[in-house]
């Protein structure tokens, strides 16, 4: 009799059928010789799409903000050692703003392994500090089973990376056709009745009651609203989560940022009731684990049980998911009655004005308000922005209303390199967007060739450099703290206009406000990637300093 062998298919080709039953559709690369197979099973499989990148710097930024913006992660497919190696800082962002990520990391064949083989790091080690699980699969019939496993634990809880590293031999191996394994449906955690009404009947008796936002508020951004609203509580997004609450509903009250104006934050200084949905609380969201201030009434709401009072005294916690519990306290049989936030609202908004000297420009360039107020009059209000690492941010973070829901793409790990590629994945994912990158000229060279990338996959983004010469952040800190500069004046103004042309895309130099309406109105209606070169005056180093008050 003969027999019914099952049909085999190599390891590799089972892999993108895992990742397109969970929903996945975009593999960001730097191919390397550790996995050809695995590059090859994406590039055939129907409903995937392999992006390759310029650098495994910008696949790594590719797949968080693609997953940060969509919700569903993406991949991230390298080589060992270098690939690793240049990949670690989007892993790290990842693992810090709580972005699900699928790393898969070809490493040295099996019967190499162990000798300090060409490239051979031990990669679960390597990536086991910045990830949620980090692995090395043995046998190619596991490696199905192991991806399906690295999405449930990506995606659940507090979401993170889960980095795979996979000996290269192990891909081409023929393993039995896989029966998929469905992801488990999960029943959101709620928030039980009781507690509920604990939390509402605290919130309604409260005198000036506030709600941080974080990221995990993302998706429940009505429920946000109408809690907001029922019990009459200021809002506060958080560190980079700016789009989090409609900034012009009379109840956005500002973002718990890097140099937040200390008026801003008075009404969290003031609160009694303090609710946390959603975030973790970072250093630079408690403005250095200072607010809420010690004795403030705070409750928290968290999918992840570790994050509730871990950084923060908290009275009350509930482990459950955001938008659940937001919508049972939408529902909760107690209304506040109408507390007056206008004075605190007005605060921020006057924080966010364009001043006057915006308007003169200094030495021939522009001051950094001036490039905000072009974008404010120029970029439609739904705007995607990404953004990068660098002082330039303090100045869109203060100026830019974030109207919108999913318009902010920005790195709460503060990592330089992230606002192109961020962009570059945007668009490629939701191509209906306006996607705009803002970025200072350190971060522009360490990432804009990526702007390659958009040119090749058809998407034409925007980018914005502030051109001012410097590194200027650390430029503030050292003046600040040393009164002079070491090694944070990089050379200018260079030709970046003609480095984007260099690409395939498009370029143009801004000197004056007229410039840059043109320049901006001209990018958004594009076909190809503009980068739009802004030479920006180094003195205005913040918003609220010149670099020579503080050297002098
Ligand atoms: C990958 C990385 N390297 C270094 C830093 C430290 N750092 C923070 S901001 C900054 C300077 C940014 O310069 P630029 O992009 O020109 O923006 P600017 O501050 O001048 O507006 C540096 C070096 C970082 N955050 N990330």
């Amino acid at each position: 009799m003969p027999t019914t062998q099952p049909p085999t298919v190599t390891a590799a080709q089972a892999v993108p059928q895992v990742l397109a039953d969970a929903g996945i559709r975009r593999c960001y690369t730097v191919p390397g010789e550790s996995f050809l197979e695995l590059t090859d099973a994406v590039e055939q499989h129907p409903d995937m799409t392999l992006i390759s990148t310029r650098h495994e710097n910008g696949a790594g930024f590719m797949a968080e903000a693609d997953a940060k913006l969509t919700g569903t992660p993406a991949v991230a497919a390298v080589t060992r050692g270098p690939g690793a190696a240049n990949l670690a800082v989007g892993v790290h962002t990842a693992h810090q703003d709580s972005t699900p990520m699928i790393v898969l990391l070809g490493q040295a064949e099996t019967h190499r392994l162990g000798r300090e083989a060409f490239q051979e790091v031990d990669l679960t080690a390597f990536y086991a500090p910045i990830t949620k699980w980090s692995t090395t699969v043995h046998r190619a019939d596991r490696l199905a089973e192991v991806t399906a496993e690295a999405i449930r634990v990506a995606t659940s809880g507090r979401p993170g990376p889960v980095a795979v590293a996979v000996p290269g031999d192990l891909f081409g191996e023929h393993v039995d056709e896989q029966v998929p394994r469905p992801l488990p449906s999960m029943s959101r955690s709620l928030l039980p009745e009781k507690d509920r009404d604990r939390l509402a009947d605290w919130l309604t008796r409260a005198v000036r009651p506030v709600i941080i936002a974080g990221g995990g508020a993302q998706g429940a951004r009505e429920e946000l609203v109408q809690v907001a609203e029922r019990y009459s509580a200021g809002v506060y997004a958080s560190w980079r989560r700016q789009d989090v609450f409609p900034n012009d509903h009379p109840l956005y009250l500002g973002h718990l940022g890097l140099g937040c104006p200390s008026p801003v934050l008075e009404a969290l200084r003031q609160a009694d009731a303090v609710l946390v949905v959603g975030c973790r609380m970072s250093e630079t969201t408690t403005q250095g684990y200072q607010l809420p201030e010690a004795g403030t009434r705070v409750a928290q709401i968290d999918i992840d049980p570790g994050q509730i009072g871990a950084s923060v005294n908290v009275w009350f916690g509930a482990a459950a998911d955001a938008r659940a519990a937001l919508s049972e306290l939408g529902r909760a049989p107690f209304k506040a009655s109408y507390r007056d936030w206008s004075a605190a609202r007005r605060v921020w908004v006057d924080t966010t004005k364009v001043p006057r000297v915006a308007g003169e420009q200094t030495r021939g360039r522009l001051h950094p308000w001036a490039v905000i107020a072009g974008m404010r009059a120029t970029l439609p209000e739904d705007a995607l922005l990404t953004n990068d690492a660098g002082n330039f941010a303090t100045f869109l973070h203060r100026g830019w209303w974030f109207r919108h829901p999913n318009t902010q793409l920005a790195p709460t790990s503060g990592a330089m390199g992230y606002a192109v590629p961020a962009a570059v994945a945007a668009k490629i994912a939701r191509p209906e967007r306006t996607v705009v990158a803002v970025v200072g000229d350190g971060g522009a060279m360490m990432t804009g060739q990526e702007l390659e990338t958009a040119v090749r996959m058809g998407a034409p983004i925007t980018v914005i450099v502030f051109q001012n010469g410097l590194y200027g952040t650390i430029a503030m800190h050292q003046a600040r703290a040393l009164g002079r500069l070491s090694g944070t004046r990089i050379s200018g103004p260079l030709d970046l206009a003609g480095y984007a042309r260099s690409l395939g895309a498009q370029g143009a130099t801004v000197h004056t406000r007229e410039e840059l309406a043109k320049a901006l109105s001209e990018s958004v209606t594009a076909d190809l990637p503009t980068l739009v070169d802004v030479r920006t005056d180094p003195e205005v180093i913040s918003p609220s300093a010149t670099l020579g008050d503080l050297l002098g």
